[in-house]
Order: C-alpha cells, then structure tokens, then sequence
C-alpha cells in the first residue's frame, strides 16, 4: 500500500509515493500525478527511504544534556521564557525558525510569539534565502507575490538563469526545463560567475564580475527600451517609475559586469526579441549587499514589458527550502504579519488580533537574523528558541554565531538530531520527523502539498507545532492554543487568509478552511470563490494602493567587502547535487556521501600554481571572520582572483570545513540578507606533516588538524592530516577506531614514508588506516566495500588484477561509479548519455548526473568527482 507525501528537500516541491516496510523502513518513489514533478526525484529524494532509521535520532526531551521527561523540561522552558518576559520585557526573548518548518508549525509559533508574547523578534533562516526577493516583490508589487508557475518554464522560448545552479539544486525543474528544450528548443542563458553543471545545458554562460548583476539587467532595460521591446500599454495602466527606472539604468555603466561585448550583445539581441521570456533567479541574486536592488533590476524588464503573469513569461523566485513559502505566508519573517498582511498596517495589525482574540500585538518589527544573533551576544536576547534549523553553522560569521549562543542566559533548540547547535543549547527538545509528521507545505509556484505520517513517532518525539502549543499552554494561554491536530492548525490558517482576502491581499486560501485536510490535493493558491490558482499580474492588478507596479530606479552596487592585498581572492560559497544543508540527512545514506564526500575549495590552476597549491593537497583559506581548512580542486570552472567552497560541512563532519566561519555579517540594507556568496579571503597552503585515510566498519573518532569523516554502505571512511606526528601510528589507529583490544597488521614502506595499518578480529579487517606524506593515493570506493572482509588483503590498496574498482559515485540514484563509466565509455565506444543509461543505466533515474555524463563523454572537461578526489 504506498501513500501520497511530499519531498522534505528542496523547493521543487516534488510529490512522492511511499510504501512502509512495516518496519520503520519504506521506498519511495515519485508521484506520477503530482503537478511539480509528474513522478520524477532526485538523488536526495530517491535516498528517503535511507535516511529514516532512528541510530542519531534524539527521543527524549534533554536538560543540560542530561534526558528528562517533557513535564519537567515544558515548564522549565515556560518559566524561563516568562521570568525573562517579567524581568526584561517581551523583547528579551525571540524565536529562530526555519523554511523547513510545515506551516502549522510556523503558524503556531508566529501566533505565540505575535499575539501573545508580544513581540516580532522572530526571524528564520529564510532571511538568509529567500529575504532580498520578498523584500523585490514587496516594493514592486506591494505584496509578496511570485506571479508565475512551473509550466512557464515548459513554454517559455527563453529562460534566464541566474544566480542559479538548478541543476544540482532543483534538479526536477532542471529536468523539465532540459525536456522542454529538446521538445521546443528553449534557449537558456547561465548568469553566474562560475561555471556550474547547469551551464552544461545552456546557450549561452555568462560568467560576470561577482555582485554586478543590477548592471547587466540595467543594460537589458536600456535595450529595451531602445530597441522598441517596452510595452508601452501595459506600462501606461499598470507601472509607474519607468522614466526614473530607466534614466538610472542609462547612467549604469555595463562594463561593471565584465562580459565580453560579444557575449552581452548576444544575450541582450535574445533578450529583446523574445516575448516568451521567465528569468528564474536563486541564491546568486538574493544573497548579497544589494540583493533587493537586483531584483528590482529584473523586475523592472518584466514590468516594461508586461511579461509577467502570462504563459511562458515572469520573473520567477525559486525557493530553496520545502516550505520557504509557507513561511512566508504565516509571516514568519520578523517584518511580517500573517497571511501577506502588513506589520506596519494598522488596519491589518488590528485585523490579526480581532481574530486571534489576543492580548498583543506588536507594532515595531523586531530583529532580522543577524542583528537578532548580534542581540543574543551582547545579552539583550535572554530566552530564545531555535526550531529546525543548525544557526552555529550556516548564520555568516558562524564562529560568533556560536559563541552567542553558547553565551545565552537560556536557549532551547528542537530538532531531530544532535547538531553544533543543539550542543549549546540548555534545552533540547525531540521533534518528530518527516515521515512521522502531518501538515502542509508550499512550493516555489505556490502550491500547497500535504506532508503525511506513515511512522509512528519514536521514543518521546513530539510534533513541532504540539511543542509550541504545549509552552504556550503553561504560559496560560491553553485556550488559544488548545488544538488537538495539524488539521484543526490549517483551518484556523486557512480562515484568517480569508480576511487578509477581504482586506485586498493575494494570499487568500478561505476556499480550503472546511477542506477535506487528510484527502487534500495538491492546490496552488489563491483558493476563493473568485480564484483558483492561476498567474498574477497579467492585467495589473497589483497589491499597492494604487494598484500599479512600481518599477525602481537601481544604481548597481558591487559586494561590499573589496579584495585587497591581504585578503585578495573572492570566495563564493553554496551547494552541491546531492547534500542537504547541514547534512543531519543527507549524510545518512552512503550513497549521497560518494559523490562529494569532503568540503573542497575550487580554486583557478594560474592561482593554485601562484600560490604553490598541488591537486588534491589542503589549503587554509582565512578571512577577517575566521579559518577553515579545505581540500584543493583546481579547476577552470571559476574565474582567476575566484574560489567556491561548498557549505555543507560542520563540526561532525568536518570541522575545519564549516565554510560559514569565513563570512563577515554583511547584509542587504533593504532586506536584511547576508552577503554569503562574496567573502574576502586569503589562501596559503597547509603543508601537512602526514594525510591519512581511514576505513572502517564501526565509527571513528578522529584527532588530527584537518578531518572530513563520510558514511559508506558499511561503515565510516575518513580524510586525514595532521601537522604534527603521533608518537605511534599503532596507537593513533586504535584510538581513532576505538578498538583497543584488535590485532594490529602494520606496514611501513620508509623510502616512500608510508604506513598502512591493518586493525582485525577474528580474521576480519574492521579498520585500516593508510598514512602518507602527501596526499593518499587509494583506490576509496574498493577500502570501503572490502572493510569487514575476512583477510588483510585490503591493505594492498587497491583492487587485484581483472577487478576494477567503480570510483567515486557519479550516478547516485543507481549507484555507478566514475571508473566503471569511464571504462564503458571506452569498452563499448558509447557517444551519448542516453547510450551510457542503456548500458549501464546511469543517468537514468532523476538525471541530475546527467550533465556529468555529457561532460565525461566530451572529456573536455573532467567532472567534479574527479577533480577533487585526492587519487584514483
Ligand atoms: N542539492 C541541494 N539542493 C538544494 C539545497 C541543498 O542544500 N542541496 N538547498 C536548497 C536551498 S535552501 C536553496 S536556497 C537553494 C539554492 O539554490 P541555488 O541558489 O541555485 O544554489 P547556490 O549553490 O547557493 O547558488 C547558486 C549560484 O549562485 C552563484 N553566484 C554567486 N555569486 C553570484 C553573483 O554575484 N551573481 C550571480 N548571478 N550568481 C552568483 C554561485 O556560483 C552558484 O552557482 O537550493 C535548494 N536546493
Ligand atoms: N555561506 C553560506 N551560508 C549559507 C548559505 C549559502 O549559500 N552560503 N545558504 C543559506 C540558506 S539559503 C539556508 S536555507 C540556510 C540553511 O541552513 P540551516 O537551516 O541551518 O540548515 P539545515 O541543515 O537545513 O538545518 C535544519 C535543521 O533542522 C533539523 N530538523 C530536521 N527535521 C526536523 C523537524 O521535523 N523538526 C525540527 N525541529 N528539526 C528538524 C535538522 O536536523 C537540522 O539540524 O543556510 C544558509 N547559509
Ligand atoms: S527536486 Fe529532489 S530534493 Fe527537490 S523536492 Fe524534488 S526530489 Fe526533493
Ligand atoms: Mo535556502
């Protein structure tokens, strides 16, 4: 019997058919029907099924580290946030929420805090995501609004990427955009400074100054204006500031942007000529110093034209996180009142309060991220509560980040597993998992999908919203908390919107509040009498007073940090195919890990040879902020004076590799988002004393300068390297494998300074750890299939004569190795993607090694996985 449920991961929003294995297992497949993703999955969606068992799961409430039952721990947490309420004043505490939390969870917290505490210093990690396009869409349209829908991008003739690598991190929409442009030839244009798998499949990269992206689309107002493209209709009813808009792009000088003439003729020629145009923009634009500013400038060519809210055009916000938007539309943000309605309104300030019946209601908005983790540090924060989400690793200046919390009078963290951040925490508080959990959540094109349970909750887990209830019970406000399900949640949700609708707001689900909520299908909002999902904006209509678009006069600012001579590179930061955030998930199924199994720094092959940097070597890259140490990917994918680190590492993983230790607090003036893509960095080479790599069945506890540790199918592997040396190896490997009593086998090899250590029980290999004096040379993938195997022989390193070993993963889905794709290739004389999938059927399932495939076919340019492995 499978169930219908929703992808926990990205904003696609993907629709998932589940079967329970009736033993806290399932498969998960995609759902056929469903409109995001018409049964297509990614590789982090495929893997679901392996990221349920509960071996890292919290299932009791924890004080001080220490488990406690939930009545003791709900009253501490109510007590400390009322002594601080009494003692301090309502703006002595806040919440830290998360666009992961279904908007039940969201809802409830936003009401407490709200409406009853009475403060807005409630913030989400969604300022760090999705804040600069709210805060574009809001001045532009006077409401939060995205116009458009993913068909869009099934009929657009051009779309326009930028600042987005979609195709790692959408990888459904990515899909459906490749298939329309083999059945329709969409055009597609990449605009980002790095070259990303997504360019694979474009027209046209161009690869701009970091930051300057308001100058090139203040270039594309100017041409179309001149080239006779504006709408001048459209714009006469339904847009005011076009003359102001476009005098300030004619002052905007194009060669901020650093593109060859050639290039930015062509994109601008495409641009111009074509009506059915969606420019679809992500992390690249928003996370920055002028990120609001950039979403202006690409609004305005959407109002100019009126290619908004009609099929196959629109300006497009994809969002990262499964319920960015739904956090959004409860008003989680700390500027925001619920359902699009206005904190600064009122009218809609007096409107919330009628309904909730509350006692408060604050006027002023509270705290953004940054200035509220500034707050927690200097003390003026003297309660707070962090729910899903992991702050000490991916706030900007992370290190402080965690100092702040740490140093909290009192701080309560819910969350499914430990984290760096639950570690700081006094309270610790179990939250149910997906899977376990019911609720909503709305995806980058509004529709709004249930999320349903098919496991139990384990141990003392309890749902997100039911905790918030709970406090808020003790804090004696039983009663307007006094749900008994998600349900009853959604329909207090669904009938507030209704007078945010009657107020003149877009957001209006009234249509759902008597809904049939276990049964409900996919539904992209608004959901009235009058309207049922649909575009916006196609004839006007805008959410201003006036009801006209406001297009903004944008003078383009670069990052705000400027490399100089001690800090002289530009390090871009962001994600990879196959982990989520954080990795509490993602790093839980062996094949998501083999990919991309450590933190690495891609770095251009003229600064690696200036700076003495050999492949697969470390480096230690510094800021103003703090340190980290990475591994060396030399690769022309970025520009010279460039580097790119991925985020994903933390102090379980990889401690050295927490990239967001670099990042200064710098953030939009308008929203408030932080510049995570445009540090200031300085990069040396590490010169360790030894590498290691460690493989083995049971867990390590490694001690070593740098350290990235990974799943595989049977245990833990390792990277290793330390500046001094360990009096023993023998003793530095039982230590590390904690197997004090096993039979140590070591090898020295003195000329080549190499050890190989062999740690077996009963004739098996449970441990091995290989030592060098530069980076390890080691067939990985074979160690980790051969740990746990009776004999020695893995201590060869390598595979014996006539077997060959895979390589890392490039096909995660179906788990194909690089070597054994390599050797197909030559073998069987493969020329195309598809002939690889018939042959060994990589590439077959969710396609978003897809663009590795072609890579690897045309060889030109060698794909990520084996640029930054340390050998082969
Ligand atoms: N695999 C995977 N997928 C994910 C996630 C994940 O963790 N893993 N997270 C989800 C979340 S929450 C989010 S927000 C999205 C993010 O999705 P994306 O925004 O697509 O991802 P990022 O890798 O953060 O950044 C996108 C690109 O911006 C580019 N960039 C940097 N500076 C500039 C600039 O100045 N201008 C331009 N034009 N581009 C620039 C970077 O080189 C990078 O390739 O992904 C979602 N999907
Ligand atoms: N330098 C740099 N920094 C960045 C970014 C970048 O591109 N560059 N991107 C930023 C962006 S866009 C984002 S969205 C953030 C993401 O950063 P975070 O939100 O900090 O990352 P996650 O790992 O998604 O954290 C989610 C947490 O929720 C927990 N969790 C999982 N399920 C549940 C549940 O059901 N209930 C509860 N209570 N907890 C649960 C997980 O174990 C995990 O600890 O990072 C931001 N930081
Ligand atoms: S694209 Fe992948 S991660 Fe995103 S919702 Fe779909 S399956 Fe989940
Ligand atoms: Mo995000």
């Amino acid at each position: 019997m499978s169930m219908r449920t929703t992808c926990p991961y990205c904003g696609v929003g993907c629709g998932l058919l589940v079967s329970p294995d009736g033993q806290g297992g399932a498969t998960v497949k995609g759902d056929p029907d469903h409109p995001a993703n018409f049964g297509r999955l990614c590789s982090k969606g495929t893997a679901l099924g392996e990221t349920l068992g509960l071996t890292d799961r919290i299932l009791s409430p924890q004080i001080g580290g220490k488990p406690a039952d939930w009545e003791t721990t709900l009253d501490l947490v109510a007590s400390r946030f009322q002594a601080a309420i009494r003692d301090h004043g309502p703006d002595s505490v806040a919440f830290y929420l998360s666009g992961q939390m279904l908007t039940e969870d969201y809802y409830a917290a936003n009401k407490l805090i709200k409406g009853y505490i009475g403060t807005a210093n409630v913030d989400t990690n969604s300022r760090l995501c999705m804040a600069s396009s709210v805060a574009g869409h809001k001045r532009a349209f006077g409401s939060d609004t995205v116009p458009g829908t993913y068909e869009d991008l099934d009929t657009a003739d051009l779309v326009v990427l930028v600042g987005s690598n979609l195709a790692w991190c959408h990888p459904v929409l990515y899909q459906r955009l490749v298939a329309a442009k083999k059945a329709r030839g969409t055009r597609i244009v990449v605009v980002d400074p790095r070259r990303t798998a997504t360019c694979d499949s474009a027209d046209l990269h161009l690869s701009l100054t970091p930051g300057s992206d308001a100058a090139l689309f203040n270039a594309a107002l100017v041409a179309l204006a001149d080239r006779g493209a504006v709408d001048r209709s459209y714009v006469a009813q339904h847009v005011s500031g076009f003359d102001a808009a476009l005098a300030a792009a004619r002052a905007s000088d194009p060669g901020l942007t650093g593109l060859a003439p050639g290039d930015l003729a062509q994109f601008l020629d495409w641009f111009t000529t074509t009506d059915r145009v969606v420019t679809v923009y992500s992390q690249g634009i928003n996370q920055s110093s002028s990120g609001t500013d950039k979403v202006n400038a690409i609004l305005n060519c959407h109002l100019a034209t009126g290619r908004i809210g009609r099929p196959g055009m629109g300006p497009f916000s994809v969002t990262g996180q499964p319920n960015a938007m739904g956090g959004r539309e409860v008003g989680g943000l700390a500027n925001m009142l619920a359902c699009h309605l206005d904190l600064e309104n009122p009218q809609h300030r007096a409107a919330v309060q009628g309904f909730w019946a509350s006692p408060a209601m604050p006027d002023q908005p509270g705290l953004k991220a940054v200035e509220m983790f500034e707050a927690v540090a200097t003390g003026r924060i003297k309660a707070l509560w962090i729910i899903h989400t992991n702050p000490a690793v991916s706030m900007p200046d992370a290190d402080a980040v965690a100092a702040a919390i740490k140093g909290c009078d009192f701080v309560v963290v819910s969350d499914i597993t430990r984290t760096d951040t639950t570690r700081l925490a006094d309270v610790v508080l179990p939250a149910t998992a997906w899977g376990e959990k019911s609720g909503t959540v709305t995806n980058s094109d509004r529709t709004i999908s249930r999320q349903r349970p098919f496991l139990p909750a384990p141990g003392q887990a309890r749902d997100d919203w039911r905790m918030i209830a709970d406090v808020a019970a003790r804090m004696g406000w039983a009663d307007a908390f006094g749900w008994t399900s998600a349900a009853e949640v959604f329909a207090e949700h669904a009938a507030l919107s209704g007078i945010a609708g009657h107020l003149g707001r877009d957001f209006d689900i009234s249509g759902l509040a008597q809904a049939d909520y276990d049964a409900l299908p996919p539904t992209r909002w608004p959901v009235t009498a009058q309207q049922q999902g649909g575009r916006f904006f196609g004839q006007g209509g805008f959410f201003t007073p006036d009801g006209r678009a406001r297009m903004l006069p944008i003078s383009p600012r670069l990052p705000v940090a400027q490399t100089a001579r001690r800090y002289p590179f530009r390090l871009n930061t962001g994600r990879i195919r196959d982990q989520w955030h954080t990795m509490t998930r993602t790093a839980l199924a062996p094949r998501l890990t083999q990919h991309i199994a450590e933190p690495f720094l891609e770095i251009h092959p003229q600064d690696a040879a200036r700076l003495g940097l050999a492949p697969a070597t470390l480096a230690r890259v510094t800021s103003p902020q703090g340190a980290a140490i990475l591994r060396v990917a030399i690769t022309d994918r970025v520009q010279p004076g460039q580097v790119f680190a991925p985020i994903h590492w933390t102090g379980d993983t990889a401690p050295m590799g927490r990239v967001d230790a670099l990042i200064a607090p710098v953030t939009d003036p308008v929203s408030g988002q932080p510049e995570s893509k445009a540090a200031v960095v300085a990069i040396a080479p590490l010169a360790p004393a030894w590498y290691g790599f460690a493989v083995s069945t049971g867990p390590q506890h490694p001690d070593a300068t740098y350290w990235a540790r990974a799943r595989h199918s049977g245990g833990w592997r390792s990277e290793l390297a330390g500046l001094d040396r360990p009096e023993t190896w023998e003793a530095y490997a039982r230590a590390l494998f904690d197997l004090p009593d096993a039979i140590c086998l070591s090898v020295e090899d003195r000329m080549r300074g190499t050890h190989r250590l062999a740690l077996m029980h009963d004739g098996c290999t449970l441990a091995a750890l290989f030592i060098a004096p530069d980076p390890v040379q080691l067939a990985r993938g074979h160690l980790a299939a051969e740990v746990g195997r009776a004999g020695a022989s893995l201590l060869a390193g390598r595979p014996g004569v006539g077997t060959l070993d895979p390589g890392p993963t490039v096909c995660a889905c179906l788990n194909v190795g690089l070597n054994t794709i390599m050797a197909a290739i030559a073998a069987q004389s493969l020329t195309s993607v598809e002939q690889i999938g018939a042959a060994l059927h990589a590439g077959t399932s969710c396609g978003s090694c897809r663009p590795e495939l072609a890579a690897m076919l045309a060889l030109s340019q060698p794909p990520l996985a084996r640029l930054k492995q340390a050998a082969p």
